[in-house]
């Protein structure tokens, strides 16, 4: 009864270390290129609303004319969650955005005035 048990065991932690280092060389090859990730324009706003457990926070951002957007309340997903930590609605921020393959995201955060 154990034998079969241990060996199922040891075939999984065998495999595992493949399989992760094989997924996580296809995300890299996919996903990650210089060109797409860099932060290309810097934006303050308010922010209206945060969801921290989905990554997305509805602000209201003065223009940006490096990206020609006028100002606006609109949804933005950051792209680590972790960076809403400690945020609150109604904070004033300066955020730095980055083009993803279908959308800007936010990748910097910090508070100008609380
Ligand atoms: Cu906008």
């Amino acid at each position: 009864m154990k034998t079969p048990m241990l060996a199922i065991v040891a075939a999984v932690l065998a495999f595992s270390p493949l399989a992760q280092a094989q997924s996580s060389g296809h995300n890299h090859a996919s996903h990650a290129s210089p060109a797409a990730s860099a932060e290309v324009a810097q934006g303050t706003g308010v922010l209206k609303n945060i969801d921290a457990a989905a990554g997305v926070v509805n602000i209201t951002h003065d223009p940006i004319p490096a990206l020609k957007w006028p100002a606006m309340t609109m949804g933005l997903k950051v792209r680590d969650k972790k960076l809403l930590e400690d945020f609150k609605p109604g904070q004033t921020v300066k955020f730095g955005l980055a083009k993803e393959p279908t959308e800007y995201v936010i990748t910097s955060l910090t508070v100008v005035k609380k």
